[in-house]
């Protein structure tokens, strides 16, 4: 992976709570503040019609969206016991309970939870970001009409903010990202503590310098 962000370099900052509430502000389609399992379905439904999934596609689409907190305990759960575990990180058990239950939760919840997922486990944290779900066409390549169109699946429908992104993030300029360019990307972007950072400097401007 080029992502410059290392596991052993990520912390929860105020400039990473910063841009986790920029990435929430962005998927919080009716922006009424909060997030509700409904929510995360309705982006899983809209991935699964642009790209036309089915199956064992749309399942894992559903699985990483709108499970996604649960994926994060499962692979918790691997390495060390429940009880360890509801210590270590009783915000995102938290929220789990809640996406699960329906209820809604809160950009502070939500911004809360992500830190400290990131302060107990940022190994899981980066390879929770590592999914080319943007690739339509599963050819490892992310144009950049997929990434449009991927992140109007997430309710983000400024073509020209996203295609000025994918220019930056197209490191070789050769008109597509690699797994590496695009993983990197956001890995840096959510995790990374680069305030000269493309996505940053496109999506956050208020926290760039
Ligand atoms: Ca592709
Ligand atoms: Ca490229």
């Amino acid at each position: 992976m080029s992502a410059k962000t290392k596991v052993e370099d990520i912390k929860f900052t105020p400039f990473t709570e910063g841009k986790i509430r920029v990435w929430f502000k962005m998927i919080d389609v009716g922006k009424d503040g909060c997030m509700c399992r409904d929510d995360f379905q309705s982006i899983a439904d809209r991935f699964v019609k642009e790209y036309s999934l089915s199956g064992d596609k749309a399942a894992e689409i559903r699985d990483w969206l709108v499970d996604g907190w649960s994926i994060v305990m499962d692979m918790d759960r691997k390495q060390e016991d429940e009880d360890q575990m509801k210590k270590k990180m009783p915000l995102v058990i938290a929220m789990h309970d809640a996406i699960k239950k329906g209820s809604k939760i809160t950009e502070d919840e939500f911004t809360a939870a992500y830190g400290q997922l990131i302060s107990a486990h940022p190994d899981i944290a980066k390879e929770s970001l590592e999914k080319m779900v943007f690739d339509q066409n599963k050819d490892n390549y992310i144009t950049d009409s997929e990434m449009t169109s991927a992140m109007r699946c997430f309710g983000y429908d400024h073509p020209q903010m996203v295609e000025a992104a994918f220019h930056c993030l197209d490191l070789d300029k050769d008109g597509k990202l690699s797994r590496d360019e695009y993983v990197g990307g956001w890995v840096d972007f959510m995790l990374g503590q680069d305030k000269q950072n493309p996505f940053v400097k496109a999506f956050a401007p208020h926290l760039a310098e």
